[in-house]
């Protein structure tokens, strides 16, 4: 049976990432800070599917939390196949003067941090198994920079960064690594990013049909299962009214 390691399962993609896989039969490690919300999925996803979940309630920005919790996996979970690099946010968007420096040192700490870490303890097992596949959610922000995006659209850049090195240094080892890159997607994404202001959230995905956060799901089952020769290295998305970070079609 394969595994599958995912970080941020608790909402949005992550979740919804979770529920595709584990319902095509993969056993599933999911990580979050939200214990209870990760419990419940986990019994749900093993009950639906029959599937084993291993669900793991940790804080992606806190080093010694990743080394802990994912350097001494049980030795029935230590044959992971993909992980998924998905844990992230969000915080404000104000110009770079207005922004909060509180904003983006957790953006940095989560984004860029939290996927160094998760990455640093997983790779090894990866290289041991002589097998492996890491995939890393970037952004359309990755590529773009938009007003108010600053530290955000930097964070993205850098996950866009890190994959084409890990791609390069892993690539004796077999290790296939792809960066996917979506637009705009409702999920619980523009309520971390307004602070729970859900009116400014909603309003973002007005006007035109957003990604579906198992649109996204989807292209990642599809980016894990093709044959062993084959590497999607990097992929864009959209939902079909938006072009890139400064275009989307919204009727009135
Ligand atoms: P959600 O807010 O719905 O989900 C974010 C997930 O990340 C949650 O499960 C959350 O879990 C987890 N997370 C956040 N901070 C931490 C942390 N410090 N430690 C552990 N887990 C953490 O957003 P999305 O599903 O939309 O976002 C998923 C990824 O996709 C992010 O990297 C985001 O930047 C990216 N993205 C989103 C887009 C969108 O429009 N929605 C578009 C392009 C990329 P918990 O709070 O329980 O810890
Ligand atoms: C999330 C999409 O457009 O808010 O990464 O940057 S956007």
């Amino acid at each position: 049976m394969n595994t599958i390691l995912i970080t941020g399962a608790t909402s949005g993609f992550g979740k919804a990432i979770a529920e595709r896989f584990s319902a095509e039969g993969w056993n599933c490690i999911l990580t979050g800070r939200r214990k209870e919300r990760l419990e419940i999925l986990a019994a749900e996803l093993s009950s639906k599917y029959n599937v084993k979940i291993l669900p793991l309630s940790f804080d992606v920005r806190h080093r010694e939390e990743v080394v802990q919790y994912l350097s001494s996996l049980p030795e029935e979970w230590q044959q992971i196949d993909i992980l998924v690099n998905n844990a992230g946010l969000a915080l404000g968007r104000e110009n770079f003067n207005d922004a909060e420096i509180d904003d983006w040192d957790t953006m940095i700490d989560t984004n860029i941090k939290g996927l160094l870490y998760v990455s640093k303890a997983i790779i090894p097992h990866f290289i041991k198994n002589k097998k492996g596949h890491i995939i890393n959610i970037g952004s359309t922000a990755a590529k773009d920079i938009y007003p108010g995006g600053n530290v955000y659209c930097a964070t993205k850049h850098a996950v866009d960064a890190i994959s084409q090195s890990q791609r390069i240094e892993l690539l004796a080892d077999k290790i296939k690594v792809t960066a996917i890159h979506p637009g705009a997607a409702e999920t619980e994404f523009s309520n971390v990013r307004f602070k729970g202001n859900n009116a400014k959230a909603d309003a973002v995905y007005e006007g035109y049909e957003p990604l579906h956060a198992e649109d996204i799901a989807n292209v990642v089952y599809y980016c894990s299962t093709l044959p062993e020769h084959v590497c999607i290295n990097d992929l864009v998305m959209t939902c079909t009214a938006q072009a890139n970070s400064f275009y989307t079609h919204k009727e009135e």
